[in-house]
Parts: C-alpha cells; structure tokens; sequence
C-alpha cells in the first residue's frame, strides 16, 4: 500500500490546534494570546505534537469568533503583535514544530478595506470583490438561508443594493470568479508562507463556488427558505479554482494544506487528496455529521458507539489509500467528543482513553483539539444568557420557533453548542483553571478541580499520559511505518459495542476496544505478541480467549 504513495514531511506528524482566545492568557485581560501560546510550547512538545494550527488571529471584530477578518495581513491586538507572531514562528522552529494559521477566504469581514470600498462605489472594481445584486422590494434575490440562520441578504450600506453572506451578516462571501479576488487570495497565502508558516487548515472551502446564476430553490423549512446545500449540490467546477490556488501557493512551498470540506464525491476525493491533490489533506466529518437534521439541533439524533464504528469505517474504506483523510475527535464548531461519542453517563478516564485510541490509531493525520487530551467534558449550561456562540443563539431561537419550551430547547442545543470546545483550557486546579489571573471572557467549565493538565503531567494513568504514549507509539520506528502507512482492515464488525481493526504494514497490529460498560469476551484468531497499549493494568485471558473491561481498549502486536 505504501509503495505508490510519495512520502511527503507531514504524513507521520501529530497535529494539535489551538483555539487563541481560550488557550492561554498571558497579561490578565481574559483573552488567550500568543504570549501564551509560546509560552506553552514546551507543553506541547512534551505531549509529542508537532504541527500546531491557530484558529484566526488575524485583526477581527470577532463577530464569528476570528472567521470574520478585517485584516488578513495582521494580528488583532488582542491576540498580540506581528513580532509576537514571528517569535511563536522562531520558537516553533527551534522545536522542530510547524505552524499552521487559518485561512478564511470564503469571506472577510463587513469591516474588512475592500467592504467598504465596495459600499462606496458598488460598481467599482471592490464591488467586484462580492457578490452584489441590485434591491427589490420585498423580495430577496435568493431564498438561501445563512448557516446562521435568516436570509443569506442584506442591504449593502449606502447603496440600493444587496450583498450575500452565507455565514453571519458580517461575514460577505467573496467572490471567487472574480480573477482579481483570487490574485489577492494568493498573494496573502504566499506572504504567510514567506515567513516561515508551515501551511494553513483552510476553512468553510466548499462554499466558494457558487451554482450560477444564484436562484431559489425549494423551501426545506416554514421560514420559505432552503438551504445551502441545495445550492452547493448543482455548484460545478470548484476544483479550477481549487486547482490554481494550490499552484499558485502552497506547492511552491511543500506546504501542508488541510480542507474543511464537507459533501465529497467519492468518484472525487483522488482530486482533493490524491497525489498532487489541492489539499494535503480533509478532515473526516462523518462522524460530526452523523445524525444531524435538517430541521435543526433540536431534532439531531444521538450517536451510538455502532453508529461511531460504523462511520470510521466507512471513511477508511472511502479513502483507502489514496490519501490521508485527517481525523478528529472534536474541534472548535463541535461538543467535547468524550461527551458525545461516549454514552450518557459512562464518561470516566478508561472511557476517554478507549475513544483516543480507538481515533488515533485510524489511518490518517491525528489531530488533537485543545483539552482533548485532558479529556476536557462538555458545559452544564444553566441559561442561554451564558452563551456566547452565534451558532447555538441561532439554533436556540429554531428549537423554540418549533414548539421546544425553553427549557428543551437549551437542553437540546446545549448538546451541540460550540462553546462546549471554547471554555477555556484547563490548565490547573487554580482561580479560573489557571486560564487568565483576569475574568474570562467565557465561563470556565466547572469541573476543572477535577480535570486538568496540571493533575495530570505527572500521573502515568491520567489520560493526558496516555495521549502521549499513543503519540509516542506514532514515532516508535518499529511501528511508524504501519501506523502510517499500513492499510486498515476491520474485524468483527457486526460485533455490537466492539470496534476493532486491523493496521497492516510491516507489522500487524491489532486495535479492539470494548465500547461498553458490560465485559465482553473476544477470541483471537491467532496469539498475539506483545500488547504495545492498554488502558487497564491487566488483561483477562483464557488460552486464545480474552475478556475485556469496561471501555478496555488495547493495541496489540500480532
Ligand atoms: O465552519 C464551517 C461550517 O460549515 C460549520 O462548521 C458549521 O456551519 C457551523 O459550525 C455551524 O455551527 C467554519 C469554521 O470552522 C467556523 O468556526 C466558522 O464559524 C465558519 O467556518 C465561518 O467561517
Ligand atoms: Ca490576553
């Protein structure tokens, strides 16, 4: 399998992303920084983490959280300075660590320079740079409703005219036919890459090509309103775009490029992550996907582990070894993974440790998201009013539009809100988890007395050092290559609540993990070696037979 695969730097890396304004808080304001982010490099190269990717810090009214940009080309003094950036770039280096930023270029910010010139002169070449469409009278020119909820229209201030947005209000689409737009694009990828960037994860990517000309589609909801999708299902021809702007950057330069891409076609996927595919690497969203509605948060079905098995596994057989998908367990638009994958009520260490291993051991890029590795758990929201994320605003007013109390519509979207991942990092048992000396900007979780990085630096059975002992396996030179590389083959698949799998490569490994509380005994089909992870003490055995514990979760050697 990995004979027609051309070895590339990043495909034996461990990456780690850091969301800035929760990370680390260095000068007492309630807000991370990258300070604190330096400051904690060493943290992070204890754990093994090599790449690091930032979600934005680039200048922001943060209406979005950084994903609305006003400046591509500097820091948002809340985050710090340019030189800040430059010493976290040297300070990475000097680590062997690369970092990646964020590249939003979907849309900018309503306050971003070519915003306003396009408010100014419509019909200039900044109008250009969006797409503007002249205002009727109680009509808009589409019925697509905004990811955040509402019409994807609004009025262009100053003008007789409308600009599409179809994230927040303040996030207007760029418009990508527009030459000149895409020159900008990667003359500002490039100025990153010059300073010594290892690349960029690059986000909400399948929505720059529009289907043109924009018209409605069917209503999917009473609002009148459909939804992205149904546009994005006729778009053709992303890939041009695509195509040019991974030769115009990042190939020059080797990056790494990971693509928020949601909605592939299998008959695809060699184009995005092929050989000289335009992305390095996606990331895997069918497990975040699952069960979603199209009705909302509210009506989302939860997850079982089956469902968990039955997703992995489909993407692995997707993507085979064509490329590397990169695999999450959460990120910073998701809940706390070990709240979600994890049944009600069965979240405890050896439980987090089945599900990181379970993930990491899959073919693919691992990435960690902060406080994952300290098994970080989702918010007890007490109101609505602690909510910060516009996301789960939306999505609390759609629950209530359907009939929820509310009550049951915060019970509901609490489950999914984005805040559950932008608590802050907890980093000790101190005043606002060792986060800031200040007030955070967001509540801290609670529970940071009994979960937290400090606790667990030095005990060898917290789930902090188990990450590190699955990151360490990565690096092992006697198992590098399989787990890199190997091809992976499920076993006992229909076996209800065990996930378990094959990585086959130079060596033969073998992942089984018992997804319950109840013991379950499995057979082996022939002896195994040696254990390389375990997440008990022990192990029940009986000749080939072996019993496992509540969430045991083992990597063996056969
Ligand atoms: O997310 C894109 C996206 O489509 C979603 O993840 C989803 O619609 C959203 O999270 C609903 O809750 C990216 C970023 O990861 C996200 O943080 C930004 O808000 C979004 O793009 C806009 O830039
Ligand atoms: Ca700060």
């Amino acid at each position: 399998m990995a004979d027609h695969i051309t070895k590339k730097w990043w495909h034996d890396k461990v990456a780690y992303q850091i969301y800035p304004k929760s990370f680390y808080d260095s000068n007492g304001d309630g807000i991370g920084d990258l300070p604190g982010i330096i400051s904690k490099l060493d943290y992070l190269k204890d754990l093994g983490v090599d790449i690091i990717w930032l979600s934005p810090c680039y200048c922001s009214p943060l209406a979005d959280e950084g994903y609305d940009i006003s400046d591509y080309y500097n820091i948002d003094p809340r985050f710090g300075t340019m030189a800040d950036m430059e010493k976290l770039l040297d300070e990475a280096k000097e680590r062997n660590m690369y970092i990646l930023m964020d590249l939003v270029v979907n849309h900018c910010s309503d306050e971003h320079e070519w915003f306003k010139k396009a408010c100014e002169d419509p019909d200039g070449k900044y109008g250009s740079f969006f797409y503007l469409r002249d205002k009727k009278e109680g009509e808009f020119p589409t019925n697509w409703r905004s990811y955040f909820g509402g019409p994807v229209w609004d009025d262009l201030p100053g003008t007789n005219k409308q600009y599409l947005h179809v994230f927040h209000k303040k996030q207007p689409d760029l418009n990508w036919e527009n030459p000149e737009l895409r020159k900008e694009v990667y003359k500002n990828i490039n100025w990153w890459l010059d300073k010594g960037l290892g690349g960029f994860r690059i986000d909400a990517i399948i929505n720059i090509k529009k289907a043109l000309p924009l018209r409605s589609y069917d209503p999917d909801r009473a609002d009148g309103l459909c939804s992205i999708q149904a546009m994005l299902r006729e778009a053709k021809g992303i890939g041009e775009y695509l195509g040019e702007m991974r030769d115009c950057t990042f190939k020059k330069y080797d990056a790494f490029s990971v693509g928020e891409v949601f909605n592939e076609k299998p008959e695809e996927i060699p184009d995005f992550i092929g050989e000289n595919g335009y992305f390095s690497s996606m990331f895997d969203f069918n497990e975040t996907v699952f069960g979603s509605s199209e009705k909302g948060w509210y009506d989302a079905k939860p997850i079982t582990p089956d469902d968990y098995k039955r997703c992995c596994f489909e993407s692995q057989a997707k993507i085979g070894g064509i490329g590397f998908l990169s695999n999450i367990i959460e990120n910073h638009d998701e809940p706390r993974g070990v709240s979600r994958y994890i049944p009600e009520g069965e979240c405890f260490p050896q439980s987090k440790k089945l599900l990181a291993a379970l993930n990491f051991m899959l073919r693919g890029l691992p990435f960690i998201y902060q406080g994952q590795e300290i098994g970080m758990e989702n918010v007890p929201f007490s109101s609505i009013d602690e909510v910060d994320d516009i996301s789960t605003l939306d999505e609390y007013q759609v629950a209530l539009n359907a009939g929820l109390s509310p009550k049951d519509a915060l019970d509901a979207v609490a489950k999914y809100s984005r805040d559950n991942a932008r608590t802050p990092m907890q980093w000790s048992g101190e005043a606002n988890a060792g986060f800031t000396s200040g007030t955070p900007w967001l509540k801290v979780n609670p529970n940071y007395t009994s979960v937290n990085a400090a606790a667990q630096m030095d005990d060898p059975d917290s789930v902090r050092s188990f990450y590190k002992k699955l990151i360490a396996l990565r690096k092992d030179p006697e198992y590098k290559e399989t787990i890199v590389y190997g091809a992976l083959e499920p076993v006992w698949e229909d076996r209800h609540n065990l996930m378990a799998y094959y990585r086959k490569g130079d060596k033969t490994l073998l992942v089984i993990g018992n997804y319950q509380m109840d013991t379950q005994t499995v057979t082996l089909p022939a002896p195994y070696q040696r254990i390389l992870l375990n997440n008990y003490p022990d192990l029940t055995e009986n000749e080939h037979a072996i019993t496992l514990q509540a969430y045991q979760v083992l990597i063996m050697e056969m």
